[in-house]
């Protein structure tokens, strides 16, 4: 493949790709164990956008920003004109809107799951003012994660919980405008330790199944065992049209929230990879939300998010350098070692000068964290907020 064929697919491919940012992203989080307050965090939906802006500003591929209700719509649909007019002010869109059914007390023995009718009705009617947030900022899709599940054996009834997910997804299902998505996440543990009620990608892909049409599966990257094979799980729900969207984030033990790539970037690769391959091969656009799930404690957050979003577009870039013609036949005659090399050699390549390239055609910053530094915003912020961020509480005692 000539240079110039490699930058005008890698162009195109970045020209395709955007990411959303989550809103919890920018606020003060941490472990189980205490909150890891930094000075510069976001402590209003206001900050939140104000930095997400930035991040948009800098990378040009992060209009939209996820956002948790409960955090972020704090008095629900009342909140909607002020949460979209920040929005506006910072330039950026609502993307994606989580329901929150596991903060609240009644929550302790689940939500859509709980076998007290009243705390489901509860669950649904959060899930459904969700919905309606959704029509009213012009979001398409709303993310449904449930931390519903129990610790000891015999303490819950897996079968009616089952029904009582199918009953309640149902009902959300119905209030949605034709173009709203429901996206259904998984994830094996935690909070629950013993038993999760939408525990893996085949659990979220029947309940999506019983939901209805506009009902997609969402695939976390850190919701998966150890050494479980993601990118074989994107391509059946890419066959069974069932993949509505990700949350991108790198882990090494479970859920661990690490920036993406950081830990096994050839894991993301082969997971765009598979993505491009279906779409090459079938000729349709997968329609995907990409998303990112991350939370730093540790690290500066908009600089995690920024070393987040470029890798991501690296990553996706590489992936589109696979000669799949060559992949399709190698495959087809079992040569493996020439299979395996056209997935490396992409791999391998060291996209970042196509995309630096790409970003001076678009006006952007050639290297946006070094351009974020420069920009005095980390400092402003750090100066704006650190007296509030001083009285925010560290641990959950
Ligand atoms: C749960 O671990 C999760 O992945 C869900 O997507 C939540 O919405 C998000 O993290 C933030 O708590
Ligand atoms: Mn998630």
């Amino acid at each position: 493949m000539s240079a110039n064929h490699q930058e005008e697919i890698v162009w195109r491919a970045l020209d395709s790709f955007q990411i959303e940012l989550p809103s919890w992203g920018f606020a003060n989080t941490g472990t189980r164990f205490g909150k890891f307050i930094q000075p510069a965090a976001a402590t209003t939906t206001s900050e939140k956008f104000s930095d997400a802006g930035q991040v948009h500003r800098l990378t040009g591929c992060c209009p939209t920003v996820a956002v948790h209700v409960l955090w972020d719509f704090p008095s629900g649909l009342k909140s909607v004109p002020e949460v979209r007019a920040l929005a506006e002010q910072y330039g950026i869109r609502i993307g994606s809107i989580n329901p929150n059914v596991f903060q609240d007390q009644i929550y302790k023995h689940g939500s859509l799951g709980n076998p007290d009718p009243e705390i489901r009705r509860a669950a649904l009617d959060h899930i459904l003012e969700s919905i309606e947030i959704g029509k009213q900022v012009g979001s398409r899709d709303a993310s449904l994660w449930f931390a519903d599940g129990s610790n000891y054996p015999g303490t819950a009834h897996m079968r009616h919980r089952r029904q009582w997910f199918e009953e309640g997804l149902q009902k959300a299902h119905g209030h949605l405008l034709p173009e709203q998505r429901l996206l259904i996440e998984y994830k094996p543990f935690e909070p629950a330790f013993y038993h999760t009620d939408i525990a893996d990608w085949g659990m979220a892909l029947l309940l999506a199944r019983s939901t209805g049409p506009q009902a997609k599966v969402l695939v976390d990257t850190g919701h998966h065992y150890q050494a479980q094979n993601i990118e074989q799980i994107v391509a059946w729900l890419l066959s069974e049209n069932m993949l509505g969207g990700f949350h991108f984030n790198d882990r090494r033990y479970a859920d661990d929230d690490l920036t993406l790539g950081s830990i096994d970037p050839y894991q993301v690769f082969r997971i765009f990879h598979e993505i491009a391959f279906f779409e090459w091969e079938t000729g349709v656009r997968a329609d995907i939300a990409y998303m990112i799930d991350q939370s730093h404690n540790l690290k500066g957050k908009i600089e995690a998010m920024i070393q987040t979003v470029v890798t991501a577009q690296e990553l996706f870039a590489k992936a589109s350098l696979v000669t799949r013609e060559d992949l399709a036949r190698y495959q087809q005659r079992c040569e493996l070692v020439d299979a395996e090399e056209c997935l490396k050699r992409a791999f391998y390549m060291d996209v970042r000068p196509i995309l630096l390239d790409w970003r001076r055609s678009k006006g952007l910053a050639e290297d946006p964290l070094a351009a974020c530094r420069q920009s005095g915003y980390l400092e402003q912020i750090t100066r704006e907020r650190a007296q509030k961020n001083k009285g925010v509480v560290s641990s959950y005692a």
